[in-house]
């Protein structure tokens, strides 16, 4: 398509209504004009031209709340759950032993609200150390992997803002001590924006403006950059996904992964029970029997307050975005990536206007289209929904200092509480105000701290390390 005549270009956009992004074309380089050209030719056109005329291409939430109810559940008190925790946990372990299990991180997402002009795995969270999330996952993995005697592999998706910065990071820091042939970094996909009359806007007088196309993309992304067929190749038969905020997520979590298997169910999600309607996290839901995820922003207020008769929330299972895959499934999933529906947010998006200012628009100007991998749950067979304790499980970093929630200090009180619930466990007393941050190589989980050899008492801020 480089070199392409304007002629051309104007006669592919006009059937479409978009030659207005050619207007400053004689003004621009040589360079300029075939960049643009790529851009072009990479847009489905049929694709956006639905979208805009939608509503067919959005999901009535409404109506699909309407009819939720509560998902069936591996319940925390386990009682009424079909299989105990230790079968869960024997499961999952001859999976992980046999190197069957491979990690996908997504960390495409910008960090606006965090406000961390970095990619977000480089964001410094460890209370003690001070490690960056990403240095969090990739420890985490060696020593998952350290105590199965296998390596772990891991599949991480950035996007255009964070590619480059991520494998810079990763190779100065010599993968985080990851092998090479263990860490797989791809870059996700992109869309554009579409104005209210369903016009691309322009970023610049030579870029029409992209934005990730959302943690779905990773379906398309991971195969095509050759990831889903790398891990088949050595034997990965399921993947544990996260996302990059979370630094209290348990990668290979055994009962998360152990029920997937019991159940023989293709996606599998760990939620925390809601404690507040509004919560900032996506909903489970079972609608004829199917498991859906109704996303924070699209449940309508009068679903998300239903209750029991005891107060507790009817919609009570909320998604902390952890989740684990059968590759054989995402397999399946991407050979019909474009079933994943798009969902539509109205956002400001600057652009450039037909006198080639900039504008910083005040309102929203623009829909913005992104997928969401929680939309494959309704496909999946024997989808289950396993809940976690959110003090040991979720602790996401999304806002800056001073939010209410979800801020780095949080996070890091959230990892120190934890490490100290453990040390307890295993007869060890922190003293007021210590900080503590435990190794991975030390425990992945709070029985294996118990065989540990560890001090009595802590009397000052520590990163628990040893070897025995
Ligand atoms: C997400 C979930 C929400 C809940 C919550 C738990 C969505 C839409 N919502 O809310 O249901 O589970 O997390 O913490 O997922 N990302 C990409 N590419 C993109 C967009 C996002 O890789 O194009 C990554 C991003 O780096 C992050 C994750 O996806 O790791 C979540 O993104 P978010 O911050 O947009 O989602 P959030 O916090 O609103």
């Amino acid at each position: 398509m480089v070199g392409t005549s304007r002629e051309t270009l104007v006669e592919l956009l006009r059937k479409y209504g978009q030659e207005h992004v050619l207007q400053f074309w004689d003004e621009l380089s040589e360079s300029q004009r075939d960049a643009l050209t790529q851009q072009i030719a990479s847009l489905d056109f049929e694709q956006l031209d639905k979208l805009h005329r939608g509503p067919g291409s959005q999901e009535d939430w409404g109506a699909l709340a309407d009819s939720a109810t509560p998902p069936p559940a591996f319940r925390l008190d386990g009682s009424k759950n079909r299989f105990t925790a230790d079968a869960a946990h024997a499961a999952a372990d001859e999976a992980l032993k046999s190197g069957q299990v491979g990690a996908i991180l997504v960390a495409g997402g910008q960090g606006t609200r965090l406000g961390f002009p970095h990619p977000k795995g480089m964001f410094p969270v460890g209370p003690v150390t001070e490690r960056t999330l990403f240095q969090v996952f990739a420890d985490q993995l060696l020593a998952l992997g350290r105590r199965y005697g296998v390596r772990v592999p891991l599949f991480l998706m950035t996007s255009p803002a964070t590619h480059d910065e991520t494998v810079a990071y990763f190779q100065e820091h010599d993968n985080l001590g990851l092998a090479a042939e263990d860490l797989h970094i791809f870059c996700q996909g992109t869309m554009p924006a579409l104005d209210d009359q369903g016009r691309l806007l322009l970023a610049e007088r030579d870029r029409i403006f992209l934005s990730p196309d959302g943690h779905g993309g990773m379906l398309a992304a991971l195969a095509k950059s050759g990831g889903l067929a790398a891990a088949k190749g050595r034997g990965i038969s399921q993947f544990f996904y996260f996302q990059v905020d979370n630094p209290l997520v348990t990668i290979g979590d055994r009962t998360l992964l152990g029920y997937h298997l019991l159940a023989n169910s293709e996606m599998s999600t760990l939620v925390v029970a809601k404690t507040d309607p509004t919560e900032r996290v996506g909903n489970v839901v079972s609608v004829d029997g199917r498991l859906h995820v109704i996303e924070y922003s699209d449940l309508p207020l009068s679903s998300a307050e239903r209750r029991n008769a005891d107060g507790s929330l009817a919609l009570w299972a909320g998604s902390i975005a952890v989740h684990v895959l059968s590759a054989e499934f995402l397999q399946r999933a991407a050979g019909s990536a474009e079933s994943l529906p798009f969902h539509l947010a109205r956002k400001q998006v600057p652009y450039v206007d037909a006198s080639g200012n900039q504008v910083q628009p005040e309102q929203p100007n623009a829909t913005k289209f992104e997928r969401f991998i929680f939309d494959l749950m309704p496909e999946a067979r024997n989808a289950i929904v396993v809940e976690g304790d959110p003090t040991e499980v979720f602790a996401p970093v999304k806002n800056a200092s001073g939010a209410e929630k979800d801020t780095p200090e949080l996070a890091r009180q959230a990892i120190v509480d934890r490490a100290k619930r453990w040390l307890a466990a295993a007869g060890v007393g922190v003293a007021d105000g210590v900080r503590v941050e435990l190794s991975p190589f030390t425990a992945l989980d709070v029985q294996s701290l118990k065989s540990r050899s560890l001090p009595k008492q802590i009397v000052t801020d520590l990163y628990v390390e040893c070897e025995s």
